[in-house]
């Protein structure tokens, strides 16, 4: 089979933050379809939804209580199921979130899993025995408190890494996997083009469950779940079953994973899953590992991950997501580059960067015209879970709301979830009702209406790098090489394929950079500048000087 994704860019769509045509205040199914045109022009050629199951939306669709059918707030299966040949009609295709790591505690295997302890459905859980009156382990659930919920009815706790409805689903019981593997033929059946595949590293829990001693952080848990024992056993096995029959593409979500296992994971030898997303390019800004802090981005960590990951899963014949932003991270304009007065060429800037890697560039919604975090000031403007119970979590230690607030500004998962900004009409454009969450501010400047009337928007940068995707092979195919490895300002890298050379490179900071690559030019004929941020940058040869921000594609032969 052809691996069309290797070419292919991903738009990411958060549903309920996209567009609302009914006027509830959450987006729906039909919304999506009204703006495919949009997305077309855009030249995306994959859209990813999050999920649109049946869900009580404690954890927005990550908790789902039925795999069948469709989230009532968005639509019925009759809108999905037009916008699947909508998609398709406009030569773009469709994947839909996978969510197998666990499910709600609304759902019928929980609910019949709940009622005894030689129930059929026990054992597609994780439930355990108190040890000396206590939680079978000390592993803190990835919101915040202990991972084990104790069930009075049945005296046994069960696990959930996640939020206390998100229960985890017991992968070493057989039938547990066989109906997950049914329910994906269901939606392949239907013509959908793979899945994105919701934290699948954590599938595969260590069967004697320990106790952690603290290494990493007080009950950390990971190492005992994280690219478990059976995971690259459990993904043969869907493959075998599942993706091997069909023309499909998949991406899997690795939770503090590593290049050996993402090589793994991707490699086609394996037969596993197509791409692997990984986070380490995104905690550089997390002082001693730590999300809930504040800190600068380390410049340095930064260009070093990504060149690690860029040059061993080339080696080792793996394939990266690439991407900055997804609904869990805030906004990257924001976060690495200048949402103010560098708005536009820092957003260019940091697409370049990542977009001209090896690997699959993702883009999510609102990202392709600059959305920057909305900085809202009370805990009242925020929804999600993982939010409010840091919050809550914090006050309780009695820290200062000014600084717990400061932070939630920086680091929130709602900074990303705000609703698609798409013209200057009241909320938006996103409804003509109220939203489940407030838009941000700056919305009568940075919309999709304004971005797409202005030739020079951060909105044609991006169409700009998907296009020069399709041109050159170099950019899929290439090897990649760092150089001006130590300068601290400037990220630049070349990429080599065949007798072609693409030479990027890119200022990160608000202040001029002076740059030197005769060395790296050295031999080659012509030169030609494929991709700038400014309107009157230098061929490469004449180029001494980066301005702020300044971003520069050049090819050479
Ligand atoms: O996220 C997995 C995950 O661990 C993180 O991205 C998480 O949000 C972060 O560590 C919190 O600091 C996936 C989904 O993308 C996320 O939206 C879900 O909440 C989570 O799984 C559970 O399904």
């Amino acid at each position: 089979m052809n691996e069309w994704w290797r070419k292919s860019v991903v738009y990411q769509i958060y549903p309920k933050s996209f567009n609302d045509t009914t006027g509830n205040g959450v987006g729906d199914l039909q919304g999506i379809i009204e703006k495919l045109d949009y997305l077309k022009d855009l030249g995306v050629d994959v859209l990813w939804l999050t999920p649109v199951y049946a869900s009580p939306q404690k954890d927005n669709g990550y908790d789902i209580s039925d795999y069948y059918s469709i989230h009532a707030e968005y639509g019925t299966m009759e809108d999905f199921d037009r916008l699947l040949s909508e998609t398709h009609n406009r030569g773009m295709k469709l994947i839909m979130d996978l969510v197998v790591n666990h499910t709600s505690t609304e759902h019928q295997w929980f609910k019949e899993s709940q009622q005894s302890k030689d129930n059929k459905y026990r054992d597609f859980y994780i439930w355990k025995d108190a040890v000396d009156g206590a939680e079978p382990t000390n592993w803190q659930s990835k919101f915040g408190g202990n991972a084990w919920k104790w069930d009075p009815e049945t005296e046994q706790y069960y696990l959930h890494l996640f939020d206390v409805t998100q229960a985890d689903l017991n992968w070493e019981n057989e039938e547990l996997r066989k109906h997950v593997y049914d329910m994906m033929h269901f939606w392949f059946d239907k013509g959908i083009d793979g899945f994105r595949l919701d934290v699948i590293n954590l599938i595969s829990k260590d069967q004697t469950f320990p106790n952690d001693d603290g290494s990493v952080a007080p009950g950390d848990g990971r190492k005992f779940y994280t690219d478990g024992p059976r995971v690259h056993e459990y993904l043969q096995e869907m493959n075998r079953e599942v993706l091997s029959k069909y023309d499909s593409m998949t991406v899997g979500e690795m939770s503090s994973t590593s290049i050996d296992h993402c090589i793994k994971y991707s490699n086609p030898d394996r037969n596993e899953l197509s791409m692997t997303f990984n986070f380490h390019h995104l905690k550089v800004d997390y002082p001693n590992g730590e999300k809930w802090a504040i800190a600068d981005f380390d410049f340095q960590a930064l260009k070093q991950i990504l060149t690690k990951w860029q040059v061993e899963m080339h080696k080792g014949g793996g394939w990266n997501a690439l991407f900055w932003c997804n609904h869990d991270q805030p906004r990257v304009v924001t976060r690495y580059g200048n949402d103010q007065e560098f708005h536009k060429e820092s957003a260019k800037m940091l697409a370049t960067t990542v977009h001209m890697m090896q690997g699959t560039p993702y883009v999510y919604q609102g990202e392709e015209f600059g959305m920057t975090d909305p900085k809202f000031t009370s805990i009242d403007q925020y929804r999600d879970v993982e939010t409010l119970n840091y919050y809550k979590i914090m006050k309780e230690k009695g820290i200062d709301e000014a600084e717990i607030m400061e932070i939630i500004k920086r680091k929130s998962r709602d900074n990303s979830r705000t609703p698609v900004q798409w013209n200057t009409d009241e909320q938006a454009g996103f409804t003509t009702g109220t939203p489940w969450i407030g838009v941000s501010d700056n919305y009568k400047q940075i919309n999709a209406e304004n971005a797409v009337a202005d030739p020079t928007s951060i909105f044609y940068h991006y169409k700009n790098l998907i296009q020069l995707r399709k041109e050159y092979d170099v950019i899929t195919y290439g090897n990649y090489k760092l150089i001006l490895e130590d300068d601290d300002q400037i990220f630049a890298y070349v990429r080599e394929y065949e007798d072609e050379l693409l030479l990027v490179v890119n200022n990160f900071y608000g202040k001029e950079a002076s740059v030197e690559l005769a060395s790296v030019i050295e031999g080659y004929g012509q030169s030609k500048l494929l991709l700038s941020n400014y309107d009157d940058s230098s061929e490469v040869s004449e180029l001494t000087t980066l301005r702020p921000y300044e971003s520069l594609v050049y090819h050479l032969q």
